[in-house]
């Protein structure tokens, strides 16, 4: 059974087994904006009909890794952000790839599921703890979204973590689902939540606060002066 993560709540990374979680994945899954409009049909265009259209929504699912000193010492975003707008919040490049392969990012998804609710995450980052380099201390991931919109008009996005690949969904071990809660209003990014290593031991700390911020850069360094410990 899923833990259902509120605001605030710190979990182990324990499975109900009492194993330690050292592999696992975290997706969002959300879906691009769909409307009905009409447009002319028929012969000469003389009728009109209704038509289903949507509307792309680009929702990044990103991380960066702090080591002792508080300093940035690795990431994952999209490589799409342009490098020089990065290099003004004195960041470096995107890559989906991090050190050792620890973490990897399934790429940028521009759209959000069209038709309806697929069930599969749009971005996955898979995480393997053992691979980290030993200075990584805390992860934060956070979700930034790239067009105009508010969290409240996307029809849905979802957060998980689990435990499988990005293409098999094993077993569910947190989840929360960002537009149904009312604090998301007129909010476009997102600190998820952090796993950090306390006394050896990686655990999870939900976050969850939402913020107007139009830039990836701005979210890190809000990051950076708040949120670091
Ligand atoms: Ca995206
Ligand atoms: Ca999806």
């Amino acid at each position: 059974m899923a833990i259902r993560l509120e605001k605030g709540q710190k979990i182990n990374l324990e499975k109900s087994n009492g194993n330690k979680l050292t592999e696992f994945c975290v997706g969002v899954n959300w879906g691009a904006i769909e409307y009905q409009t009409t447009e002319s049909a028929g012969f000469l265009g003389l009728s009109r009909k209704t038509v289903t259209k949507s509307h792309d929504v680009d929702l990044d699912l990103s991380c960066v890794m702090y080591n002792s000193n508080r300093q940035i010492c690795d990431h994952l975003y999209s490589p799409l952000y342009k490098p020089e707008i990065l290099a003004q919040f004195g960041l470096s490049a995107g890559k989906l790839v991090s050190n050792n392969n620890a973490l990897k990012h399934s790429g940028d998804d521009l759209e959000g599921d069209k038709g309806g609710d697929d069930g599969l995450d749009n971005e996955i980052i898979s995480v393997n703890l053992t691979l980290l380099k030993p200075e990584v201390e805390q992860i934060f991931f956070f979700l930034n979204n790239v067009g105009q919109e508010d969290f409240s008009q996307i029809p849905y996005a979802k957060i998980r973590m689990y435990e499988g690949t990005p293409t098999k969904v094993q077993s569910v071990y947190a989840e929360y689902n960002v537009v149904a809660e009312p604090q998301y209003r007129g909010k476009r990014s997102l600190i998820m939540g952090k796993l950090y290593k306390k006394g050896g031991e990686w655990k999870f700390n939900a976050i969850g606060d939402a913020f107007e911020d139009s830039f990836l850069g701005q979210t890190i360094q809000r990051i950076t002066s708040s949120y670091v410990k």
